[in-house]
């Protein structure tokens, strides 16, 4: 009889340190909600029980990650902790040069002044909003290749993350190759729903950018997550590790943007890797003015170290299976209360489709906004809007109208239980008894860049 007990996954880790939250009342919530412009960003947490803002830098760092912070050589040039991050990003990713930065934006930055002119296209699998501001901001444009099926929440296909190559063939052949001078190839595409891209896809994007040559830069913010969806999805990789995994993703990669405050476990830290001996030169050169000397990048030495100590931990085959079965815990309940969510349930969080949830909403009112709001109105739970705010504006003024209005639940690695899942999904399920009920928010403040940081918002009567 025993063998139809299911092995549960469980967390590869106990606790031995707690941070106390603080509880609020309906009354305190709608005030705090109030004052921040009905905008979770402008949110303080303190004011916040659960928050799923972002799993960026808001994993929990393990008892090694913290004894390697205590051996931090602050030095100004050459810290140990540097030649640390070096080796482990060689081995593990298998790229020739690093450089670290103070996170992933700062890598974008520098890398986008460097490969793109003036009149340069990049197309890439969606786009993320640093990313595309960076290479907007370096006198490119962004042009999204990504396959029809991400644009599609209800869409079950399993690599939702891929490109495609008749969509970057088209490209190539209307602008010309020299007019291209990388692809933009995110593993775990995150304004997607954390949708992860497929070995095949990478290696058959491989051969073509070969034929042209034009370089793939990968952002690898997640690429742990998305190795361990090849393992558990795509023909023959059942029995490869996600550290082998990840290995031959970066292959098929002439270099890379990191932004370690996810899946790399720390608070802070990112780095731009190459292969390009050229580039490096030119990065190495180009971060003293951005970032700092080449050997810190706007990090301390102990960043650094927990930086290297969370890439090992990040590839573990436990780590990962505990980590997005937690998420996968979360998408289900959602699933099984009725609500509409991304399908399949992404690496690093769930996310919910706000066009589905409040139909009545238009577009321009801000469902997915309105949505983060009452959410947080209802439990505490802090959510962030990944639709028509976040997406912002063209050059000529014009608002993108994203296909997908999101708001995602974001899961930070090793830091909520299965309790807080189930808490955050009662609460979901609670705000879609009364959806119909809800108004959506009219835009009262709005920044020139990135605007969905600190937009304000007030209610539509
Ligand atoms: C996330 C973030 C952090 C963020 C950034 C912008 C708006 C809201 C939240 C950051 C990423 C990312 C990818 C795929 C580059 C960056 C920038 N994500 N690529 O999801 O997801 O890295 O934040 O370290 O500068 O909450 P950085």
């Amino acid at each position: 009889m025993n063998k139809h007990i299911k092995r549960s996954w469980a967390e590869p880790y106990k606790m031995k340190m707690v941070e106390l939250l603080k509880m609020t009342t309906s009354a305190q919530r709608k005030k705090a909600l109030q004052q921040a412009g009905y905008n979770t960003f402008l949110l303080r947490s303190e004011d916040v029980y659960i928050d799923l803002l972002t799993d960026s830098g808001t994993s929990a760092m393990s008892d090694r990650q913290w004894a390697g912070m205590m051996m931090g050589d602050e030095a100004y040039a050459g810290s140990w902790n540097f030649y640390h991050l070096e080796e482990v990003v060689k081995n593990i990713y298998g790229y020739k040069y690093v450089i670290p930065t103070h996170q992933g934006r700062g890598a974008e930055n520098i890398l986008s002044k460097i490969l793109i002119k003036k009149g340069d296209v990049i197309p890439g699998n969606m786009y993320f909003t640093t990313t595309r501001l960076h290479q907007e901001l370096a006198g490119g444009r962004f042009e999204d290749i990504i396959i029809d099926e991400a644009h599609d929440p209800d869409n079950e296909f399993p690599f939702k993350g891929n490109a495609d190559l008749n969509k970057l063939q088209r490209l190539i052949k209307k602008k010309g190759a020299k007019k291209i001078p990388y692809i933009s190839i995110a593993t775990s595409v995150n304004m997607a729903g954390g949708q992860p891209i497929s070995m095949k896809n990478l290696k058959e994007l491989r051969v073509l950018t070969q034929k042209h040559g034009i370089r793939i830069i990968h952002d690898m913010t997640r690429v742990a997550e998305n190795a361990y969806f090849i393992q558990q999805r795509e023909k023959g990789y059942q029995n490869k590790s996600v550290k082998e995994i990840v290995k031959e993703i970066c292959s098929y990669t002439d270099g890379a943007t990191m932004s370690a405050k996810k899946d790399a476990l720390v608070n802070i830290g990112g780095f731009l890797a190459v292969n390009d001996w050229d580039v490096f030169e030119e990065a190495r050169n180009m971060v003293v003015v951005y970032e700092g000397l080449h050997t810190y990048g706007g990090l301390a030495g102990r960043d650094m170290e927990a930086m290297a100590i969370g890439i090992g931990e990040s590839i573990s085959d436990d780590h990962i299976r505990a980590r997005v079965g937690q998420v996968i815990y979360l998408g289900e309940k959602m699933l099984d209360l009725g609500i509409p969510i991304v399908k399949p349930i992404g690496g690093h969080g769930v996310f919910v489709n706000a066009k589905g949830f409040l139909p009545h909403i238009p577009q321009n009112d801000f469902p997915a906004q309105t949505l983060a709001a009452e959410i947080y109105l209802d439990s505490g739970v802090r959510t962030m809007e990944r639709g028509i705010v976040s997406a912002g504006r063209k050059s000529n003024g014009e608002n993108y109208y994203p296909k997908l209005e999101l708001v995602r639940f974001t899961i930070p690695r090793r830091v909520y239980t299965q309790a807080h899942m189930d808490v955050i999904a009662e609460s979901a399920g609670r705000v879609y008894e009364h959806c119909e009920k809800i108004k959506g928010l009219k835009m009262v403040y709005e920044p020139k860049y990135l605007r969905f940081f600190q937009a304000r918002f007030e209610k539509l009567n």
